[in-house]
């Protein structure tokens, strides 16, 4: 009687030897296919509409309430000025709106109108313009200037304001149908954006002046992605595609405005930003109209007579409106956003999706696996095996990614920048949580534009160096389109 009880463990138990002792899949690296934790220790178990919003579950008592300081000045609104609540007061003059949970939609990412009367809510604008003169042309070559931007708009457009300043302007997207045929005959039907502006309360835009649209990204994750280490992710970059592969990985380098050195860029559909700290204060000025010592000036024009004139929220003793211990907070909250486990990892066409994803050759650029590097101020983000499913590098994502000709225009447009990143090249983003998005948020929408609707639409998109991957995918029966998105839903 014993002997039938014990032995199904022992059979267990040799079966764990031979699968580690066969070394596949004993090294983290190699284990993608069927790991769920994705973000390691701090990982969370739910597929709520919630699960973006968990702090990591390897953060201390103490530390919990920091995250839950800083998740209270992420989610409300902030004031205009004067107001009683003065520490939480100077929203504006010029704003998208007036909180950071209104664009990362429940910690999740935001979405593209849905039309051409929808208003943009939780997208916004970059304007850039290309260099001038030679002298403009220098700077972006030495990295002084990240790019330059529209003289009246500045480089982000604000379709708010508050009362007695005029909003910038507000943002149309329209889409026009187009339609992929995969080898079988089977076709789905992709929306292409055309964006513009109208209403222009400040004068027309720089007749050279481009839009750049980008939708939220998801919170999770990302002080796992801060914590890898610079040469981690440098070992992956082939900016000259010395290994033939097509695929040609670039960082970026960009401005940290604390050190005012260049640094490696991680964050931002651009990798426009050094660090959370500072895209985080970058947003306070740039989408809410607040300013922090990283970014001491409101983000209004020179033109812009009533913005600067605007009363801020500036404080007794303070020279900003949101001051350095806030700013902590706010830091602390964005790195510590857990990732949601994967769902149905052992189900048969989610693994066999998982081998098309690499028969596809998606984890050239979507790199399964990192190790974050250890840092005695950041316990819970040290020396975890993550699996992000990114190598946060710039890839040029081909012409109809390109942030030219989004206006529809045909005539050729002169080439614009974000420091390094090219208006075609984009930073691989994250794929941990995907599967969850349109739980978080019903109208999640997917690219920097949000042009697509679900994440196989995503992929159709794929141009220039993502050309050959999304050409396998469109070789694939309809059972295989069926596990590879069934493997896509389950991260
Ligand atoms: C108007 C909408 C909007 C608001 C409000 C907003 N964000 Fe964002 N957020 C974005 C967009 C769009 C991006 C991508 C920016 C880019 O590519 O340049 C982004 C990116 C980020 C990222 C980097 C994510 C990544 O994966 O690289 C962080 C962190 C972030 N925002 C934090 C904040 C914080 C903190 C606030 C409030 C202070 C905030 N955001 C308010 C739209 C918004
Ligand atoms: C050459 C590098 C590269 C390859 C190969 C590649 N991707 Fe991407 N992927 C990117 C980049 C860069 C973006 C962002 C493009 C943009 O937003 O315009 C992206 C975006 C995505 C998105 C949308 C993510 C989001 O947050 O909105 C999905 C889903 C995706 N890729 C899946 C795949 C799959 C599946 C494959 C294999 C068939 C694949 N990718 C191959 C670089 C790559
Ligand atoms: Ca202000
Ligand atoms: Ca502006
Ligand atoms: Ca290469």
């Amino acid at each position: 009687m014993q002997y039938q009880k014990i032995a199904p463990y022992l059979i267990l138990a040799a079966t764990v030897v031979l699968l580690s002792a066969c070394g596949r899949d004993s090294k983290p690296e190699n284990s993608f296919v069927t790991q769920s934790r994705l973000g390691g220790e701090t990982s969370v178990n739910s597929q709520d509409p919630g699960a973006f919003s968990f702090a990591a579950s390897n953060l201390d008592l103490a530390s919990k309430r920091s995250f839950l300081v800083g998740n209270e000045l992420f989610e409300a609104p902030w004031t205009i000025a004067p107001a009683s609540a003065e520490l939480r007061d100077g929203v504006g003059p010029l704003l998208n709106v007036n909180a950071c949970q209104t664009c990362h939609i429940n910690d999740g990412r935001g979405h593209a109108p849905q039309d051409e009367h929808d208003s943009a809510g939780s997208m916004l604008v970059r304007l850039f313009r290309p260099p001038q003169n030679e002298n403009e042309t220098a700077l972006l070559l030495a990295g002084l200037q990240g790019n330059f931007v529209d003289a009246h708009y500045g480089g982000q457009l604000q379709d708010h304001a508050n009362p007695g300043v005029a909003r910038e302007a507000q943002i149309k997207i329209r889409y026009h149908d187009e339609t992929v045929s995969f080898d079988d005959g089977f076709t789905m039907t992709l929306r292409r954006p055309q964006l513009s502006l109208v209403n222009l309360n400040y004068g027309p835009l720089g007749e050279n002046t481009r839009f750049s649209p980008r939708i939220a990204n998801a919170m999770i994750g990302l002080g796992l992605l801060e914590n890898i280490s610079e040469a981690h992710i440098l070992k992956n970059a082939d900016p000259e595609d010395s290994n033939n592969d097509g695929i040609s990985g670039e960082a970026n380098y960009v401005m940290d405005v604390a050190s005012n050195t260049l640094a490696l860029g991680r964050f931002g559909w651009k990798a426009g930003q050094p660090s959370l700290r500072q895209q985080s204060a970058a947003a306070f000025n740039g989408d809410m109209g607040l300013t922090t010592t990283l970014f001491p000036r409101e983000n209004c024009s020179d033109r812009q007579v009533d913005c600067v004139g605007a009363m801020s929220g500036v404080n007794v003793g303070d020279h900003v409106e949101i001051n350095d211990d806030l700013l902590d907070f706010v830091e602390f909250y964005t790195q510590h956003l857990a990732v949601p486990e994967r769902r149905n990892v052992e189900d048969a066409e989610v693994l066999a999706g998982a081998e098309l994803f690499t028969r596809a050759n998606c984890q050239a650029c979507h790199k399964p696996y990192f190790k974050t590097q250890n840092k005695r101020a950041l316990p819970a983000l040290s020396n975890q095996d993550i699996y992000p499913f990114t190598d946060m590098l710039l890839h040029d994502m081909g012409a109809d990614l390109s942030d030219l000709q989004q206006d529809g225009s045909a005539a050729p447009q002169q080439e614009t920048s974000e420091f390094l990143a090219s208006s075609r090249e984009w930073r691989t983003p994250a794929l941990w949580g995907i599967g969850l998005s349109s739980v978080v948020n019903g109208e999640a929408a997917f690219l920097h534009d949000g042009r697509a609707r679900t994440p196989m639409e995503a992929v159709l998109w794929h141009g220039g160096e993502g050309q050959a991957a999304r050409d396998v995918v469109l070789t694939f029966t309809a059972h295989e389109r069926a596990q590879f998105e069934a493997f896509l839903m389950s991260l």
